[in-house]
């Protein structure tokens, strides 16, 4: 009997891939969930990613029956504690083909209790804190949505009601973005009304997107703060107090949750690393990276201190509603969906406040492989606008760095008018980018005037550095470095930078990395997460046009070995050409 169940949920898992390959849709903007894991320089997995949705029109293989009713139908210990709901294999198909709607198992939402219980994921310490409810700001709970399902909506809902001190509470705002389906109108304001907390609904009749669904509901909120959440989390104990009482301390501090991770599959919670923090790469992709030596050192000092992040996540943040609008708001010259987060992350450091995640707040928050709702106006075309608009007003040179190497964002650009909000940046007295950089995120990978950037061509092959990229890199063990045929045009997979210190680096923050001492001499060179350790600091020898590993005094060089051919090693210095690359500098700006 096992081995039959076996074999049917091999059949079924092999059948949801090909459900999950058709469903792609052949749009030229595919964008992935772009994970990649790198092992890091201590052997850990680490995973740098976030995803950017894509797009569909249409819903293949679901019954437009399905989409438009409320099929919530609770068990009682479904998902309890934030377990993994099993779907059984005779409704594992249906499952599938209604996964589509919201590009999540809807069956599973639709069987766990919308009050269902998560576990306390803080860390001990937590539990003590944060107890001065008179002094913090009370707070509007601002929940924005287009064609949510009714069971992943209200138990974003219930989480808040359920796990926040009433003192703090406000009220919830929920505002609908034009949604299509039927429960998320007359039923849905009949089942608001008998919630325990102000709850309220506000409605756009046409498609305005989050950031002005969101100023929708900041402009009616009543609370001396705002808390965003998107529209399917859940807060688990502790998570508000945490998050409004920096906001006591500064009002100028915008405070970020730790966003846990609700499978799209199961619904199980998962506590995510508490060891990261939020930036971008150079195509201006949210995306976390884990802090660096001197940052970690820092934190273990006082790891329930709320930390500096260089940008938010976008969706889960409590801000000062007085702040938030002295500040400017949102750009409201971005559309649909996407740039927001960044928008909002330089304006607030520039502009002299700071953004934090606070290690005792835990949100969970439900990431999709996919976006299931439509882009008006195209997927690329609108993120790529939205993403000009934070570099045509906040990034300087950087801005011009991104257009050169991303030429759906320069067409977008020119269709932008940002006037508006320049002038808010000059109002502001706003610092560069420039300071930016340097204060707030000096572990950057961004090209400066005082660092090399460009090609590392190897003088005997005549090929150069290349970052490993796609799917065969997670598939090469540890991120081996390679050399590649130089190609002609700006390809950003071929360009690197090369700090003061001798750090070389590229895009996503990974580096050059060997280790420090050598038993023998051939060592394989790998590309891991910067870490600012010593394992990744080299020389330049002008002269003998050699890259020598800082700490071993080995040589970069080419392995000719047929295992691993043309992969990076270093080995003795012994001047074969081999040893000798050429800093080819790539004008960014
Ligand atoms: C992330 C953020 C999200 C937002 C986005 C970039 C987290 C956990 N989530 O993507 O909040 O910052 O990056 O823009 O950080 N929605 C509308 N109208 C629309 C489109 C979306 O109301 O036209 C709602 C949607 O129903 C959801 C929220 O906006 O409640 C965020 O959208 P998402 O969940 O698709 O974004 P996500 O999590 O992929
Ligand atoms: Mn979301």
């Amino acid at each position: 009997i096992l081995f039959l169940f076996i074999c049917a949920l091999i059949i079924v898992w092999k059948r949801s891939n090909r459900l999950e390959e058709k469903s792609t849709p052949s749009n030229k903007h595919v964008f992935r969930h772009n994970q990649e894991e790198y092992v890091d320089h201590r052997g850990v997995k680490v995973i740098v990613g976030h995803y950017i949705g894509n797009a569909v029109e249409n819903i293949p293989n679901a019954d437009k029956n399905v989409i438009n009713r409320n099929n919530y139908s609770p068990m009682p210990d479904a998902g309890k504690n934030g377990f993994p709901v099993i779907i059984e294999p005779k409704d594992l198909l249906v499952s599938q083909q209604i996964f589509q709607i919201n590009r999540f198992n809807l069956l599973a939402s639709d069987r766990i209790p919308l009050n269902r219980t998560l576990p306390d994921v803080r860390r001990k310490k937590c539990k003590f804190l944060y107890k001065d409810y008179n002094s913090y700001p009370k707070a509007s709970i601002i929940i924005v949505f287009h064609n949510e399902a009714w069971s992943t909506l209200f138990r974003t809902v219930w989480s808040v009601i359920n796990r926040s001190p009433e003192e703090l509470l406000e009220e919830i705002i929920l505002v609908d973005d034009a949604s299509e389906r039927d429960f998320l109108r007359d039923p849905l304001d009949e089942y608001i009304k008998k919630l325990p907390v102000p709850t309220k609904i506000l409605r756009s009749k046409t498609r305005i997107g989050l950031v002005h669904a969101r100023m929708m509901g900041s402009r009616e909120a009543k609370g001396a703060s705002l808390v965003f959440l998107d529209a399917h989390c859940e807060c688990t104990i502790g998570w508000l107090e945490s998050l409004l009482a920096p906001i006591a301390e500064d009002r100028t501090t915008v405070v970020c949750p730790v966003i846990d991770i609700i499978n799209d599959n199961t619904f199980a919670y998962i506590k995510s690393f508490e060891l990261h923090w939020g930036a971008f790469n150079w195509n201006l992709q949210f995306r976390w990276y884990t802090l660096g030596n001197r940052e970690l050192q820092k934190r273990k000092q006082n790891i329930t201190r709320p930390f500096h992040t260089p940008a938010m996540a976008g969706g889960l943040f409590a801000i000062s509603k007085e702040y938030f609008f002295e500040i400017g708001g949102y750009d409201e010259g971005m559309k649909i969906w996407g740039g927001e987060n960044l928008e909002i992350s330089f304006r607030v450091w520039q502009c002299g406040g700071k953004v934090v995640i606070a290690p005792c707040s835990h949100v969970g928050h439900l990431f999709r492989k996919s976006s299931p709702y439509t882009f008006p106006g195209g997927i690329g075309e609108t993120l790529y606008s939205n993403l000009a608009r934070v570099a045509m007003v906040w990034m300087d040179e950087w801005g011009d760095f991104y257009f050169k190497f991303n030429n759906e964002a320069r067409k977008a650009k020119e269709l932008q008018d940002v006037q508006q909000r320049i002038k808010l940046r000059d109002k502001l007295k706003c610092q560069s980018f420039r300071w930016y950089l340097e204060n707030i995120w000096p572990q950057h990978f961004f090209p400066t005037e005082s660092r090399f950037f460009g090609r590392i061509r190897n003088l005997e092959k005549d090929q150069c550095l290349i970052k490993p990229i796609g799917k065969e890199s997670s598939n090469q063990p540890m991120g081996l470095a390679n050399i590649n045929i130089c190609v002609n045009k700006s390809l950003t997979v071929e360009m690197f930078v090369m700090t003061e210190d001798g750090i070389i680096m590229t895009d996503d923050s990974v580096c050059l990395d060997a280790p420090e001492t050598t038993v023998n001499s051939l060592h394989k060179v790998r590309i891991m997460a910067c870490s600012g350790t010593r394992r990744q600091r080299w020389k330049y020898n002008k002269k003998t046009q050699e890259l020598v590993h800082a700490t071993n005094g080995f040589c970069l060089d080419v392995s000719s070995s047929k295992t691993f051919e043309d992969g990076l090693i270093i080995s003795n210095c012994t001047g074969v050409r081999t040893q000798k690359w050429i800093l080819e500098p790539h004008p960014w700006k």
